[in-house]
C-alpha cells in the first residue's frame, strides 16, 4: 500500500470501529481529517455514510443575502452582515464533501449583479442548485431558483432554512423550485443529491446527531482565513463564530422561536407525522475540539457563540467553562461573546462568574422591554426587575453588556405608547451598556405577533424584506409614529454617544488597503477620488 492509500484504510478502519463503539469524539476528529483531505473524503464518505450516495454531484450552494448585505458588500465588509459565512451552507457544504460531491459556493454578496450570477452558474454548469432562505431574503431566494431554471433547465433546485421549513408552497408555488427540504439538510441534502428520485417535492430532513456531522467547511469562503481579522466588537482578533447547539426552549412572542422549534423538530414516537422539537446541544469534548482545530488554523482569539441562548443546561456551561481551562483557552487570553436573558442571570450569577472566568467579554441581553407590562404582552417571562438585576451582575463581575431592546411594539389593545419605549430608554440610560442594540418591532412570520398582527390588521405592507428583519428604520405596523420614534431613538443615541455604527477602524481600513496589489490600490483611489466628484478619468 502506498501511504495515501494506507491512510484510507486506517481511517475507514478507524471509522467502522468508532461507530461500531459509539465514539462520537473519535468519529468527529475523522472527520475533519477527511475534511482537510478533501481529495480523500469522497472515497470514504461513499463507504461510510448512511444512504450511499449513488450518484456524485456538483453542487452549488447560494447565499441570496441581499436584503441585510448588498452585491460586493461581501468582499469589503463593513459590517457582521456583510462578512461571516453562513452557517446553514458552510455545515451542508461540510456533509456534501464527506459524502464525496462536489461543492460550489455562489454567496450573492460575493458577487457584483445578478448577471455575474448567472455567468457564474453558465460557467461551472452545477447539476444541483440549492438556495438557503430566511423571510427577509425570499423574494432574492425565489430569484436565485428562476434564473438558475433558465440558464440550466436541466439543473435540480433544492431550497432549504427557516422560511422555506415554515412555508414550503412559498417556495413551490413559483415553479422554479423542485424540491423543498424542511428541517435539517446535514443528513438528507446529500442523500437526495445522490438519488433525487427517491424523494417527494417535500420532505423533513432527518435531524442529525450534532457530534455526528463533521465540522463546519469555513473554507467554502476562500478567504475565510482574512475574515476573521475582521474586528467585532472590542473582541481580540482573529474572530470565528461558532454554534454550540440549535433550538430555544423558550416562546417569546415577537421572536421566530416557535418556527425554530419547527426547524429543529424530530418526528413523534406516537405519531411520525407529529413533529416535536429536538432542541440539542453538541458535546463539550466536540465544541472543544472544533476551537482547538480553529486555533491551529487561525490561531484565534475571539469567539462568537450565536447561539440563541448560551445558558440553557447549567450543567453544560459549568462543564464546558472548565474545558475551556483544561484546553489552555483562559491562559492564552481567548475572549468570547455569546447571549442571554434577564431570568437565566438572576438564577445562575454563579455560572454567569464561571463564563466570566473561563473568558467571557460581552453578554448579549433580549432585555427587549423594561416595562412589566409589555414583558407580560411578550411573553418573554422576565420582568422590568430582574432585567436590572441582570444588569448589575454584569456590572459587578466585569462583563460588557450588549443590550437588546424593541422599540415601537403596540400593547395588546393594538396601541403603541411611546411612554413603554421611553421608560425602556430610561433604563438603558440608567444600565449604561457598552454595546446597545434597539430594534423596531416586526410581527415576523413564524411568530406568535404575526398571526396577531394580521388579524387585527396592523401590518402595513408585507414585504418580506422589510417584515423578515428588526432593523430600526423601517415602517412595519400601523398606529407607531416612526417620525417620532426615529427622532427620539436618534437624540438618545447622540445624548449616549452611540450614534457611531460599528464597523472596521480607520486603521483596520488603511491595512486592508496597503495589503492590496498595486493596480486595485490604484483603482480604489480612482474610485473614492471620483466619487467626491474631483477625478476625471
Ligand atoms: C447566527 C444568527 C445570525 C447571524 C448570522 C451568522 C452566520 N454566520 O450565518 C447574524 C447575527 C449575522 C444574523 C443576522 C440576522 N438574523 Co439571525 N439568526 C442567527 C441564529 C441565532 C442562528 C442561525 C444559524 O446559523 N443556525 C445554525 C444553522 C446550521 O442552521 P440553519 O441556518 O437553520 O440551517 C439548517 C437548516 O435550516 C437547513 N437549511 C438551511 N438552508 C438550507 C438550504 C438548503 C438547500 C437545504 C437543503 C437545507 C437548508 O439545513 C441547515 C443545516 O441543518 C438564528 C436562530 C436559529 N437558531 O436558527 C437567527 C435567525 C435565523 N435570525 C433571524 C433574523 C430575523 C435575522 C436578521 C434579519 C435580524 C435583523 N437584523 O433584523 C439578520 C439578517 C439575517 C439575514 N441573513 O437576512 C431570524 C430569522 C427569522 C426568519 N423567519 O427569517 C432567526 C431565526 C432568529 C429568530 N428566532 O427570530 N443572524
Ligand atoms: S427571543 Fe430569545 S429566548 Fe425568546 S424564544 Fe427567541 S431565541 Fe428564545
Amino acid at each position: 500500500m502506498n501511504p495515501p492509500e494506507m491512510t484510507i484504510a486506517y481511517l475507514t478502519k478507524d471509522i467502522i470501529t468508532a461507530q461500531h463503539q459509539g465514539d462520537k469524539c473519535l468519529i468527529s476528529r475523522i472527520s475533519c481529517i477527511l475534511l482537510d483531505n478533501p481529495g480523500r473524503s469522497g472515497m470514504i464518505g461513499q463507504r461510510t455514510l448512511k444512504g450511499l450516495p449513488r450518484t456524485m454531484a456538483k453542487v452549488a450552494l447560494v447565499n441570496p443575502q441581499l436584503a441585510s448585505s448588498g452585491w460586493t458588500r461581501g468582499l469589503r465588509p463593513r459590517h457582521m452582515d456583510d462578512l461571516l459565512p453562513r452557517h446553514s451552507l458552510t455545515y451542508l457544504s461540510a456533509s456534501l464533501k464527506a459524502a464525496g460531491h462536489t461543492v460550489l459556493l455562489l454567496d450573492l454578496r460575493l458577487l457584483s449583479s445578478w448577471d455575474d450570477y448567472e455567468a457564474a452558474l453558465e460557467r461551472e454548469r452545477p447539476g444541483f442548485v440549492c438556495v438557503t432562505a430566511h423571510t427577509s431574503e425570499m423574494d432574492y431566494a425565489l430569484e436565485c431558483f428562476a434564473r438558475a431554471k433558465r440558464m440550466l433547465p436541466g439543473c435540480v433546485t433544492v431550497g432549504g432554512g427557516i422560511h422555506l421549513t415554515m412555508d414550503p408552497e412559498a417556495g413551490l408555488a413559483c415553479g422554479a423550485l423542485d424540491f423543498v427540504l424542511r428541517g435539517e439538510g446535514e443528513v438528507s441534502l446529500p442523500e437526495l443529491v445522490g438519488a433525487p428520485g427517491q424523494f417527494p417535492p417535500t420532505f423533513w430532513g432527518e435531524p442529525p446527531d450534532l457530534d455526528r456531522i463533521p465540522f463546519e467547511d469555513r473554507e467554502l469562503y476562500p478567504d475565510y482565513g482574512e475574515r476573521v481579522k475582521f474586528p467585532l466588537w472590542d473582541l481580540p482578533t482573529p474572530i470565528v463564530d461558532v454554534l454550540t447547539k440549535r433550538g430555544c426552549p423558550w416562546k417569546c412572542r415577537f421572536c421566530c422561536g416557535p418556527g425554530e422549534q419547527n426547524l429543529y423538530t424530530r418526528p413523534a414516537r406516537y405519531d411520525p407525522e407529529v413533529r416535536i422539537p429536538t432542541f440539542r446541544h453538541r458535546s463539550v469534548p466536540h465544541v472543544i475540539a472544533e476551537l482547538e482545530q480553529l486555533h491551529r488554523k487561525y490561531a484565534i482569539r475571539g469567539v462568537i457563540f450565536h447561539d440563541d441562548q448560551f445558558l440553557i443546561r447549567k450543567n453544560w456551561v459549568i462543564e464546558f467553562c472548565q474545558a475551556l481551562r483544561d484546553a489552555g483557552f483562559v491562559e492564552r487570553g481567548i475572549r468570547w461573546w455569546a447571549a442571554s436573558r434577564g431570568d437565566v442571570i438572576c438564577k445562575f450569577p454563579d455560572v454567569i462568574e464561571r463564563m466570566r472566568d473561563a473568558g467571557l467579554q460581552i453578554l448579549s441581553i433580549g432585555f427587549e422591554s423594561f416595562s412589566d407590562r409589555m414583558l407580560d404582552w411578550m411573553k418573554k417571562q422576565t420582568s422590568r426587575d430582574q432585567n436590572l438585576r441582570a444588569a448589575e451582575i454584569c456590572r459587578t463581575l466585569g462583563i460588557d453588556i450588549f443590550a437588546n431592546v424593541i422599540l415601537g411594539m403596540p400593547d395588546s389593545d393594538g396601541e403603541w405608547h411611546l411612554q413603554d419605549d421611553l421608560a425602556s430608554l430610561d433604563a438603558i440610560r440608567e444600565i449604561r451598556p457598552r454595546y446597545f442594540s434597539p430594534s423596531f418591532f416586526s410581527p415576523i412570520p413564524g411568530s406568535w405577533f404575526h398571526g396577531w398582527a394580521k388579524e387585527n390588521d396592523l401590518i402595513l405592507g408585507a414585504e418580506p424584506g422589510v417584515l423578515g428583519s428588526r432593523t430600526p428604520d423601517e415602517m412595519r405596523v400601523r398606529g407607531v409614529d416612526y417620525a417620532r420614534l426615529k427622532r427620539v431613538l436618534a437624540d438618545f443615541k447622540k445624548e449616549m454617544g452611540y450614534e457611531a455604527q460599528p464597523g472596521p477602524s480607520l486603521v483596520f481600513r488603511l491595512k486592508r488597503f496597503w495589503q492590496k496589489p498595486f493596480a486595485e490600490k490604484l483603482g480604489t483611489l480612482k474610485k473614492k477620488l471620483s466619487r467626491a466628484g474631483s477625478f476625471r478619468a
